[in-house]
Parts: structure tokens; C-alpha cells; sequence
């Protein structure tokens, strides 16, 4: 075992050596984790009991993953792959680094010759979220000066742009150790119990704040909270200025706050005086009473919001999130212990992490081409533009929208394409060239999330399975192949991860944070956001009237507008974080796809005997971008006119190659190009019972 030192015994007993690393994936909660030697070459991992979050246990997902998928040979890749059938057949015979990385080498020159470089597109997300392996090849993408695909696109940019607009960043929110300090908590859009499984169970329970969710679907957070405010999709900007009149009807403004710190807070007092309870209660489907108790409970303060990005998903998603954001603005719930709002906290920048070293940006020349996640296909479908994919840390064939008209444009013969990957995803069964990568049990990093504010260790704690190898020492070699010659793209990793810690001002080496296994900002103390009252807009004030969006083309306050309930016959589709999957990793971990069972449609008993639907019905989903048979759960978890499939499967492992994401046709939101998904309309019909 690396990193760990030697192996040591006792008296003839054995005792395994463990290794303290932190889990990468994109999750809020960046659980603390122990590795210990199993038999056989495998390991064992499981929760550290030393560490904060975690507390000993992973969640169920990555407990079985991290044992199963994550360590199965047959499963994971094992050594590069050619491919010798069709795209998409998955017909690969495997080939050694020098051959793979020199043909990699030799198309994608010649494409940038012929093609200029923009004509390489390249895609990664957040497959792991560790430093070095998610950024260091962005060194290689700038260096050659390819184009880029901004898959933040199908994840949370509308949200970001509607709270810098509103507060300056979306990526400073409260730190979630003032917890202990709230007197309420409102989530919304946000279900933790899938999403953040530690922070439901520790953080949120043991907070002495009452909770409040707002959310169509009764979730185990919402059945778990004091309030739940079951609304319609989409109608959260009328409750949120509801909320308000509520809130102003028993004087919770904050009126000395909204004067020093606020501007234009004046041009929706009509707007907020017109929006009372009763009228939201029709278009929300909220009780008055309910609303009109949310804001009892959120006025006692300190209050902390919480806006999930499954939130702004929906067709207004950004007007909802400048809307929701009103709520601490005219409250003045911010720069106190246990008052604040979340939505993201990018925990390496406010470490003080310089993510342009990280990535070289210096070595591109001039501004990127970027592609949406939203207009992928279309872009790639077009011959001309571009002429080789480049993929990793992402499966956009299971992920993205329009998945029909994507895998069209993957099939295309004169797209060279290159995948990364753990495993042989959906999107990998399309490239010419699969390359291994060696998983975060295999290889020294630094983690840092987007809610808790610390940095971990990743630290090795197995070789890598097979030839797989990290994904920045694949693009040193890619680099080297390439000819290139800039010192960046072959910066060693020991050297990346001293600066990065003498970055962050961590008062040590990494391998005296190995032995800690974490990093806490401020340490003991709370972080408390803002407490000097300035917001990084263009006035410093909360700008609740803004000139900015103005200029974007959007309205100049948000409004309390609420999406058209679906058409007769037509139902709103959820598909948000399913509890055994991580986006759509560990759909190919055998164990979790039997506990999660075939694919289903939670549909609402009156919806139900209306179509005269029952549970395990086969039904077909359907719109014009696609149709998908699902299996039928009826439950009023969801209301009437909604249904929910939780998202994450491979199409290649589901009858029919089906997804919910065929359903899907990519028209973006109100802001940044961003996703819709929540916001897709379907209609139903019985296959079988
Ligand atoms: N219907 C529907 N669709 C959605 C959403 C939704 O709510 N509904 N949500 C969207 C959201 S929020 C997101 S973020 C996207 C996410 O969609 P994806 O980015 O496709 O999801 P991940 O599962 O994070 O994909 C990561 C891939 O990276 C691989 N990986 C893991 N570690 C490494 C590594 O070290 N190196 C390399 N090269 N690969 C690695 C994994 O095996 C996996 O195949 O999905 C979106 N799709
Ligand atoms: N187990 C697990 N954890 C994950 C992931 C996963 O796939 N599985 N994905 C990770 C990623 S990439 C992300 S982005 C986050 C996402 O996690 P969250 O931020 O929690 O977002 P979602 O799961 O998309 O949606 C959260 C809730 O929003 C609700 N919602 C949908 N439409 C509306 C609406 O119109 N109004 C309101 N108020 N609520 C609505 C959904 O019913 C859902 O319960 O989780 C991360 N963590
Ligand atoms: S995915 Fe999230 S909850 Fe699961 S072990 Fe990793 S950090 Fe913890
Ligand atoms: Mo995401």
C-alpha cells in the first residue's frame, strides 16, 4: 500500500496499515475516509471516525461502490483500447500507452493543422473534483489552444449569474459551521438526504433551528423538516415574494440594513404588497397558512437559506434564484453567526487557491471557443467545426440533454474522439481511443468542495488498477507526445501540491496534512460571510434593482412570476439526485443497480386513477423529443401534474438504451444558456400492467 508506509505486524498478528484520504466526488459533503489492506490486493475503505463530517461511515452509495465497482478488474479499464466495431458497438481491443498516446498525438496534430486548433473540442467535468487530476489537463487545453465545452451549463450556471447579480458571488455562502447559531434553516430546492447524506443526518438534525423545505416532492428532507411547503414546480418565485409580504406584514424587514445596504429595494415594494398568501396559494398550491408560518419561523432569525441547484433547473430558474436570494436581503439575515445564504462555496478560492496556476491560463492565447451543454450536439453534429472530441470526467452520453441527436453527432466517422475514464461509460463506447484512469484510492491530491470549508487529503492507497494512470500524469504524457515544451504541462505533482497548500496558507507539508487528513479555513472559528456588509456588486450594496442584468437583457428586479401549469394531460417531470447513484456514477456498480431497482416514475394517486394507473405499470413517458418506458410508483410524494424519475442511468445498461435525458430537448433557461431538466413536460400511457 502507498503513501501509508510499510506494513507493520505485531506479534504474528497482522494489522493493516490505513491510510486517511477524502472522498472527491461532487457532493457536498466531502466525507473524511480510512483505507486499510484487504486480502487479495483489494483494500477496505470506509467513513473515518476521526473525521468531522464522515464520522465513520461513507454513504450507502460510496460504501458499496468504493468496495465494488471502484476495485473490480472487470469492470474498470484496465489499459487503453482502439476501437474496431462501429461507434457505440463497444468493440475495443486493448493497445499499449506509446501506440495510443502516439496516434492521440498524431490525429490531433493533424486536425489543428488542417483545422486550426479550435477545431479539437474539449469537455471535462466534475468526475472527480480533486485539484491536480480536474485541473491540471486543462495545462494541455490551453497549451494546444483547443475550444471548450462550459458543462457548468447543465448543472448550476443560472444560479450563479442570479446571485452575482444579486450579491456579487454565489460562491461565498454561509460556512455550515454557524448552523449551531440558526434559529431556522429553509431549504429549498435542495434535498440533502440524497445530495449531501452526512449534512442531512449530523449537520441539519442536530442544528437547534427549525426547518422549513420547499420542494414539489416530499423527499426524506422534506418529511424529516417542521415545514414543508409542497408547491408546484416552477412557482417559487411567487411564493418567495409571498414569503415576503408575509415577512413584511409582521415587520421582519430589516429597514435600517435595506437602507445602508441595499439597493433598489423600493422598486418591488408593489410587487411585494400585491403578492399576499391567499394569492400565491393559488398559484404555488401552498396553504396561506403555511406560508404565512414559514415566515414566522424564518423572522425569529438568525436564519440561514439554503438553495439547492436542483432550484433553478426550471425554465426561470434564474428569476427563482434572484427571487429566493430577497428573502436575507430585506431581512438582513447575513454577516451574523447563524444567519447567511448558500448556494455554492467554491472552498478552493476562498482558501485562497490560484486556479490560473493551477491551469496555465497564461498559456492560451486569446479567448477560449466555449460550447454549452445545451447546444452540444448541435455543435458537434455540424462537420465543419470541430474534428476531435476530447473527454474525461464526464459521460455527456448518459448526462446531457438531447441524448439522441448527441449520440447522431458521436457517430459521426470524422470526429476523432478520445474518452478518459474509469470505465467503458456510455460516452467511452464512442471514442477511437479509451484511456485508463487510475481512480483517487490510486493517487496523491487535494480535495476541496463546495460546502464545507476545508481542504483534504487524497492520499494513495493502492497502486492503480491495471496500466490506468491519473489524468494529469495522462496529459503530461499526451504533452510530451504533442511535442510540446512549456515547463507547466510537466510540473510534477509533489511540486502542484506545495504550492497549492502554501497557497491556502496551510501551516505545513503534504505530509503532515496526510497525517491530519484535513485542512479547516479559519480553523475551530466559524467563518461568518460578509460581516463587513460589503457585496462584491458594482454598487456593494445587495443589488435587489440591477442595471447589470439589465444589460444581460433580463429583467431589471426579479419578478413574481410563476411557470403555466402543464397542458391537459400533460405532467412536469423531476429528475433530480437519485440516493444510489453520483450522477451516473456506480450505475455499472452491479450491487447498487439491484438496490435501486429497474427505472420508475413516481406518479400521484389521483393522476393515477385517473389513467388508471397502478404501481409497476409499464408506461410510457413521452414528448417530442423522445419517449422512455419507465415502471410506475404511485405515491403522493409528488403533486398532482408532477412526476419524478431519478436521474443517473446508463442507457447502455437499460432496455431500449431509454434515459430520462432523451426526454429532455435542451432549451435552456433564463440565464447563462443553463438547464431546464426540471422543467421538461411529458405525457403518459399505460404500456402493460
Ligand atoms: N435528467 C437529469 N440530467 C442531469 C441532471 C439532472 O438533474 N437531471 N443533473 C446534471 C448535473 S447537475 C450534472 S453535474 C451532470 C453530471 O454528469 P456527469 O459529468 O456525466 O456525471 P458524473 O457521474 O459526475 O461523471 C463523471 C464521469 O467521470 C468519471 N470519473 C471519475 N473519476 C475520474 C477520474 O479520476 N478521471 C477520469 N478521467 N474520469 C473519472 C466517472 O467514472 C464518470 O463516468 O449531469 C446532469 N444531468
Ligand atoms: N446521491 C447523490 N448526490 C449528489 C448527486 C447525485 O446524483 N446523487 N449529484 C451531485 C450534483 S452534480 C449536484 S448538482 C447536486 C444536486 O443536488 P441538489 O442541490 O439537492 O439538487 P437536485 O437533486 O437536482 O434537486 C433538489 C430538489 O429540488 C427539487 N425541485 C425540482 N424542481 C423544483 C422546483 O421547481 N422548485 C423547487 N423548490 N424545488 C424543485 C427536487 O424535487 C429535488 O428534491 O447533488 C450532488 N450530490
Ligand atoms: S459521495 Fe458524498 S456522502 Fe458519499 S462518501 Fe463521498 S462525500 Fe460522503
Ligand atoms: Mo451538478
Amino acid at each position: 500500500m502507498g503513501g501509508g508506509g510499510g506494513k507493520s505486524h505485531a506479534k504474528g498478528d497482522y494489522v493493516p496499515v490505513s491510510v486517511k484520504t477524502t472522498c472527491p466526488r461532487d457532493c457536498y459533503d466531502t466525507c473524511g475516509i480510512v483505507v486499510t489492506e484487504a486480502a487479495n490486493g483489494r483494500v477496505q475503505v470506509t467513513g473515518d471516525p476521526d473525521h468531522a463530517i464522515a464520522r465513520g461511515a461513507l454513504c450507502a452509495k460510496c460504501g458499496v461502490a468504493y468496495n465494488g465497482v471502484f476495485q473490480d478488474a472487470g469492470e474498470r479499464l484496465l489499459s487503453p483500447l482502439r476501437r474496431t466495431g462501429p461507434k457505440g458497438s463497444g468493440e475495443f481491443i486493448p493497445v499499449s500507452w506509446e501506440e495510443a498516446l502516439s496516434e492521440i498525438a498524431t490525429r490531433l496534430k493533424a486536425a489543428i493543422a488542417k483545422h486550426g486548433a479550435e477545431s479539437v473540442l474539449t469537455m471535462n467535468y466534475s468526475g472527480t473534483m480533486s485539484l491536480l487530476a480536474s485541473t491540471f489537463p486543462n495545462r494541455f487545453v490551453n497549451a494546444i489552444g483547443a475550444s471548450v465545452v462550459d458543462y457548468g451549463t447543465i448543472c448550476n450556471r443560472a444560479g450563479k449569474i442570479a446571485w452575482e447579480l444579486l450579491f456579487g458571488t454565489a460562491s461565498a455562502g454561509f460556512d455550515p459551521r454557524t448552523a449551531k447559531d440558526a434559529s431556522c434553516i429553509v431549504l429549498w430546492g435542495a434535498n440533502p438526504a440524497h445530495s449531501a447524506p452526512h449534512a442531512q443526518r449530523h449537520w441539519l438534525r442536530e442544528s437547534p433551528a427549525r426547518t422549513v423545505v420547499i420542494d414539489p416532492a416530499r423527499t426524506a428532507t422534506a418529511a424529516d423538516a417542521d415545514l414543508h411547503l409542497q408547491l408546484r414546480p416552477g412557482s417559487d418565485a411567487a411564493l418567495a415574494f409571498a414569503l415576503l409580504n408575509a415577512l413584511d406584514e409582521i415587520d421582519a424587514f430589516d429597514e435600517a440594513f435595506i437602507a445602508e445596504r441595499v439597493e433598489g429595494a423600493g422598486e418591488i415594494r408593489a410587487d411585494i404588497l400585491r403578492c399576499t398568501p391567499e394569492w400565491a396559494a393559488s398559484v404555488t398550491g401552498v396553504p396561506a397558512r403555511d406560508i404565512r408560518a414559514a415566515a414566522e419561523l424564518y423572522a425569529r432569525g438568525p436564519a440561514l437559506l439554503w438553495c439547492g441547484q436542483g432550484l433553478q433547473r426550471q425554465p426561470r430558474g434564474g428569476n427563482v434564484m434572484r427571487a429566493a436570494g430577497l428573502l436575507p436581503a430585506m431581512t438582513g439575515n447575513v454577516g451574523k453567526p447563524g444567519a447567511g445564504f448558500y448556494y455554492l462555496n467554491d472552498v478552493a478560492e476562498l482558501a485562497g487557491v490560484d486556479y490560473d496556476y493551477l491551469e496555465a491560463s497564461h498559456l492560451r492565447n486569446g479567448p477560449a471557443r466555449v460550447v454549452h451543454a445545451l447546444e452540444l450536439a448541435d455543435r458537434l453534429l455540424a462537420p465543419e467545426e470541430f474534428r476531435a472530441f476530447m473527454v474525461w470526467n464526464t459521460n455527456p452520453l448518459a448526462s446531457s440533454g438531447s441524448l439522441d441527436k448527441l449520440r447522431e453527432a458521436c457517430r459521426r466517422d470524422d470526429l476523432f474522439t478520445v474518452c478518459v475514464d474509469l470505465f467503458l461509460t456510455d460516452t467511452a463506447r464512442y471514442a477511437d481511443l479509451v484511456l485508463p484512469a487510475a481512480s483517487f484510492l490510486e493517487f496523491d491530491d487535494i480535495t476541496a468542495g463546495y460546502f464545507h470549508l476545508n481542504l483534504g487529503v487524497q492520499a494513495k492507497a493502492r497502486p492503480p488498477l491495471g496500466d490506468s494512470l491519473p489524468n494529469h500524469d495522462i496529459f503530461r504524457r499526451l504533452a510530451a507526445a504533442m511535442d510540446l515544451s512549456a515547463p507547466e504541462l510537466f510540473e510534477e505533482d509533489a511540486a502542484v501540491l506545495k504550492q497549492v497548500l502554501e497557497q491556502a496558507g496551510y501551516p505545513g507539508s503534504f505530509a503532515d496534512l496526510r497525517r491530519n487528513g484535513v485542512f479547516w479555513l479559519n480553523g475551530e472559528k466559524p467563518v461568518i460571510m460578509f460581516a463587513d456588509g460589503h457585496f462584491p456588486t458594482p454598487s456593494g450594496r445587495i443589488e435587489v434593482a440591477s442595471a447589470r442584468a439589465e444589460s444581460l437583457g433580463l429583467p431589471r428586479c426579479p419578478t413574481p412570476e410563476a411557470d403555466p401549469s402543464p397542458a391537459e394531460g400533460r405532467f412536469r417531470l423531476l429528475s433530480p439526485a437519485s440516493m444510489w447513484r453520483l450522477n451516473d456514477s456506480y450505475a455499472n456498480d452491479s450491487r447498487l443497480a439491484r438496490r435501486s431497482g429497474p427505472a420508475e416514475l413516481i406518479v400521484h394517486p389521483d393522476d393515477a386513477a385517473a389513467l388508471g394507473i397502478v404501481t409497476g405499470a409499464a408506461l410510457r413517458v413521452a414528448n417530442a423529443a423522445g419517449e422512455v418506458v419507465l415502471s410506475a410508483r404511485v405515491s403522493d410524494e409528488v403533486p398532482r401534474g408532477t412526476v419524478l424519475s431519478y436521474k443517473g442511468r446508463w442507457p447502455s445498461r437499460e432496455t431500449d438504451r431509454a434515459s430520462i435525458n432523451l426526454l429532455y430537448d435542451g432549451t435552456p433557461n433564463d440565464m447563462g444558456e443553463s438547464s431546464a431538466v426540471h422543467g421538461v413536460e411529458v405525457s403518459l400511457s399505460i404500456v402493460a400492467i
